[in-house]
């Protein structure tokens, strides 16, 4: 099949599921085009079947913000028609449902179908496309889609109850690639990062609001009192330089390494124990899920998807947003108990498997293939 995807390009989770996704169907030998601003950070190679199509917005004076959209809906058309398109996958519904709704109009006028899939990630409902100023362009682009997908129970309800949505949603979880990193402990080089009698804690996001960071560095602060430990902090975003301080204040800088954006989050999971994510909300948590795939239990908060990931007494726990002192109590039980540690490494792999990429990849070929026959 000849697919095109939509996503942004950037560490985020959508990207992130986007890309592999893309890379997983081109090794099953469909021809993959990946259409945005920017080569998508995990695409690190191209090949005869793996293309990348880089959206241009020229800057213009006149305007105040460049119209993507706009662009990128002229650039789906042209691809569309130049490689034969069969099918549009986008990712994160603003804007690039709306996008794919305008370039299969334009397409409808040159007698040419494109059925489009939309994959709604979270914030694209919860955070951003619920706001009144999106609202109704986010509604109209989902129930104009052919076939619509979430990657959680918890999302397409928050859905279903902030929208009007006439079409059918269907659930596909995120999924994880065992064949690509989970083999490779052997190497986990954590003489690096922390001291034999040290716990290595990790924690990878965006640093924005939701996130919470400031509640992870409360919580190992709590644990760090109890336990010799480390902090990495994996990604860049707003509350970064806040969290810093925060630490250089508490005198607990020397524990807590910011290594910034990387694509070295699998070497950072490999040697880490305990895995935090108390977001405020978080409709699946990729990043949780990755932690469970490299034998990492995870502390997280109870907010939307995270429970179908994170099983509660099993591969980690789970508190009420904001909970750090429960976060905390729980980080350092474990942590303390060896035996207790292992058990929940092992489980966390062994649910992470429920995920496998092989299972997921074959579910949206059947959405593709429902997409065709309803457009
Ligand atoms: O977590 C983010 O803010 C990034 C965002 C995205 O769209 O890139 O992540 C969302 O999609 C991920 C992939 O499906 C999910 O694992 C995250 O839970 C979700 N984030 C939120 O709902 C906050």
């Amino acid at each position: 099949m000849k697919i095109a995807i939509v996503c942004y390009p950037t560490f985020g989770g959508s990207g992130v599921v986007a890309t592999e996704l893309g890379l997983a169907l081109a090794q099953q030998g469909n021809e993959i085009h990946f259409i945005t601003y920017k080569q998508p950070v995990r695409l690190d190679a191209l090949s005869e079947n793996l293309h990348f199509h880089e959206v241009n917005v020229p800057d213009y004076p006149l305007f105040q913000f460049q119209p993507y959209e706009l662009a990128l809906s002229s650039k789906l058309v042209d691809m569309v028609k130049l490689h034969k398109i069969e099918v549009l996958h986008v990712h994160y519904a603003i804007p690039h449902a709306y996008a794919a709704y305008m370039a299969k109009k334009m397409l409808q006028d040159q007698r040419i179908k494109l059925p489009i899939v939309t994959t709604l990630h979270g914030t694209d409902i919860t955070l951003v496309g619920s706001h009144p100023f999106y609202k109704s362009a986010v509604e109209f682009s989902i129930n104009h889609s052919d076939c619509v997908t979430s990657v959680s129970e918890s999302l397409k309800q928050d859905t279903l109850d902030l929208f009007n949505i006439r079409k059918e949603i269907q659930v596909i979880p995120n999924f994880v690639d065992f064949t690509k990193h989970s083999n490779h402990s052997e190497e986990c080089e954590r003489g690096v990062i922390a001291q034999s009698h040290e716990r290595i804690i990790s924690h990878v996001s965006n640093f924005r609001p939701v996130k919470r960071i400031m509640d992870v560095v409360k919580i190992f602060e709590k644990i760090l009192n109890e336990i010799p430990a480390k902090l990495i902090m994996v990604g860049e975003g707003p509350d970064k330089e806040k969290a810093m301080e925060y630490c250089a204040k508490q005198g607990i800088d020397d524990s807590v390494k910011f290594i910034g954006k990387s694509n070295q989050v699998f070497e950072v999971l490999c040697y880490s124990d305990l895995f935090i994510l108390p977001s405020e909300t978080e409709s699946f948590g990729l990043a949780a899920l990755e932690a469970m795939m490299m034998k990492v239990p995870v502390i997280s908060s109870n907010t939307g998807g995270l429970s179908e990931v994170n099983v509660e007494g099993k591969t980690g726990f789970l508190f009420d947003v904001g909970d750090i002192n429960g976060m905390a109590k729980k980080s350092i039980e474990l942590l303390k108990n060896d035996d207790l540690l292992e058990q929940f490494k092992t489980n966390a792999q062994n649910e992470a498997r429920k995920f496998d990429l092989n299972q997921i990849v074959d579910r949206y070929i059947a959405i593709y293939q429902d997409a065709l026959v309803l457009d």
